[in-house]
């Protein structure tokens, strides 16, 4: 991978994702914030595990002791737990200056991928527009750093429990090719069927891997494929609603909303969201590792 000596005072890339050819980044929001305490740390795990099962390097990002960490340890990913802050592009600087723990979302992690210049991610789903836009508007800034990232991000689509179809427009405006992997639409986290159409369809990681190279060379920047899930629950939207329901009446809004809803639906369904959710990011990350190993 290539990077820029600037970031290098603020920026600590691990000896082994420096000198690997293919890199995936991992975030560490759904590790903090997606699962119940312990649990996402081995999702975490898993996730590396099948990106080095498909021939590729996991770079796992997170803020700790004043640094932003590519790469991070077990021992280190061990710490960020329920208590870690969330943190988005526009928060890096500050946790890191702060010394906080540093849980990067997306959106965080494709920034300091644009600065190190790793080009694949996976996670669970992506951020968007929430439901009921603009009361108030609530717009993920995963969609702004994608826009302005030349990184692939590898999700189940985007989370269901946004408005899908506002935030399939949102895409559109922003120029991000929306990609669909063996499938026409864009799968809806834990359902894969339903959902707006893709803006264009592969059928292999090389292709993939292929068109991503060619949008960045025409200068165009992020792009998100979508991967259905292996084993899709179609009858969660009663339960999704009912959790946006009960966010808004217990008063629960902005950063808290999309952990407040995950763990209601894990509770709530039995533990079948949380299995699902759990098994989707693994396949997200070994679809990334192929397509990072095709790719380079
Ligand atoms: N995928 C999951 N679980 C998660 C997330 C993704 O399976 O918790 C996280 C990602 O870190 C994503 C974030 O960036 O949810 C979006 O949060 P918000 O809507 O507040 O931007
Ligand atoms: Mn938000």
């Amino acid at each position: 991978m290539h990077r820029d000596s600037r970031v290098d005072a603020v920026i600590r890339v691990s000896d082994e994702v420096r000198e690997a050819r293919a890199v995936v980044a991992l975030e560490t929001t759904l590790v903090a914030h997606g699962f119940p305490p312990g649990e996402g740390v081995e999702v975490g795990l898993e996730s590396e595990r099948q990106v080095r099962a498909a021939g590729a390097v996991p770079a796992t990002v997170g803020v700790l002791d004043g640094e932003i960490v590519v790469g991070l340890t077990e021992d280190e990913l061990g710490r960020f737990g329920a208590d870690a802050r969330k943190v988005g592009p526009r928060d890096l600087a500050a946790a890191a200056a702060q010394r906080a723990v540093g849980a990067t979302t997306v959106g965080g992690t494709l920034a300091v991928m644009q600065a190190v210049g790793i080009r694949w991610l996976a996670t669970g789903g992506l951020g968007g527009v929430h439901r009921g836009f603009p009361h108030p508007p609530d717009v993920s800034a995963d969609l702004a750093q994608l826009a302005r990232t030349q990184a692939l991000a590898v999700s189940a689509g985007v989370k269901s429990l946004l408005d899908v179809p506002a935030t399939a427009e949102v895409l559109e405006t922003l120029g991000v090719p929306v990609l669909g992997f063996r499938t026409d639409t864009l799968p809806l986290f834990y359902a894969a069927a339903g959902g707006p159409p893709v803006s264009a369809r592969v059928e292999s990681a090389a292709e993939a891997a292929e068109l991503a190279r060619l949008h960045w060379q025409l200068g165009g920047h992020g792009l998100l494929l979508g991967r259905p899930p292996d084993e899709p629950l179609d009858d969660v939207e009663p339960l999704v609603e009912a959790a946006l329901r009960a966010a808004r009446d217990t008063g629960v809004s902005g950063q808290a909303v999309t952990p407040f809803v995950l763990s209601f639906l894990h509770r709530e369904s039995g533990g079948r969201t949380l299995r699902a959710n759990r098994d989707l990011v693994a396949q997200n990350a070994r679809l990334a590792g192929e397509i990072a190993t095709a790719g380079g």
